[in-house]
């Protein structure tokens, strides 16, 4: 198995990816072959459930993309599964503690480096048992920090032994530290975000953004930041149709069609 986006992460050169929310094979295979770096399904938030991650991933196998989810939670059978049906890293939200972090590592790995248990339903049918061997080194574990609780305790959490990324989830991040929602240039944020970014580089792993659209991904990379999502499939479709719609009617475009969930 050989995980692009963790690569790119492990050589410094920056990745971008896109957010799937639509339980559809035909926007997965879409995205896949835009050319993003990485794919993320989200099962916490997105429209979809299990099921549907194992009808859409054959539908971007093979392509030059890595597939990721986004758990629901940080509970180990759930991320077991997940790897199990052919994802190649796992995005696990509100990571408060080293705890929190060492749980999803070691949901992550096969002994001795963690308590996966065997079972690579997809993963062996695409690599043999080979898959067994170099799992642990190439499946992405990655963090959310988007809480008060996950900030104060950044630095531990990202020294974790198994943790690959952190990834900041700006809007959760928001209201944790007291902020409405959306609060990106409050100096209370920027420093969170200095404090997260400074973190990842301590413990030399890489530190990725939620963008909210491609201006906020393109500004993340600019800053420092190793990855980040340029928006979701929803808000492809509703941005290009709000584009349309504007153009063919002559009108400009507001502010509203700048990305979103
Ligand atoms: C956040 O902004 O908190 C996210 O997790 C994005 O989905
Ligand atoms: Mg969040």
């Amino acid at each position: 198995m050989h995980n692009i986006a963790l690569n790119r992460w492990r050589d410094g050169v920056p990745s971008y990816g896109a957010w799937i929310n639509l339980p559809d094979i035909h926007v997965a295979e879409t995205l896949a072959r835009l050319g993003t770096d990485w794919l993320c399904f989200d099962l916490q938030h997105g429209l979809m459930d299990y099921r549907d991650l194992t009808v859409l991933l054959p539908a971007i196998t093979g392509l030059q993309v890595t597939p990721l989810v986004r758990v629901a939670g940080n509970q180990p059978d759930q991320i077991g599964k997940a790897l199990d049906a052919g994802v190649q890293g796992v995005i696990v939200p509100m990571v408060n503690s080293v705890e929190d972090a060492e749980r999803a590592a070691s949901a992550c790995r096969y002994p001795p480096n963690g308590t996966r248990s065997v079972g690579p339903m997809r993963d062996a049918m695409l690599e043999g048992l080979s898959y067994l061997a170099t799992a642990n080194g190439q499946v992405a574990c990655i963090a959310m920090i988007e809480t008060e609780q996950g900030l104060a305790n950044v630095e531990a959490i990202a020294a974790v032994d198994g943790i690959d990324a952190l990834f900041v989830g700006p809007m959760d991040l928001c209201y944790g530290l007291g902020l409405a929602p959306g609060s990106f240039a409050d100096p209370i944020f920027t420093a969170a975000i200095e404090r997260i970014k400074a973190a990842c580089k301590a413990a030399g792993i890489a530190a990725g953004m939620f963008g909210y659209n491609a201006e906020m991904a393109a500004s993340s990379i600019a800053s420092g930041f190793q990855f980040a999502s340029i928006g979701t499939d929803i808000s492809f479709l509703r941005s290009g149709a709000q584009q349309a719609l504007a153009t063919a009617r002559g009108e400009e475009l507001g502010e509203a069609a700048r990305g979103g969930y």
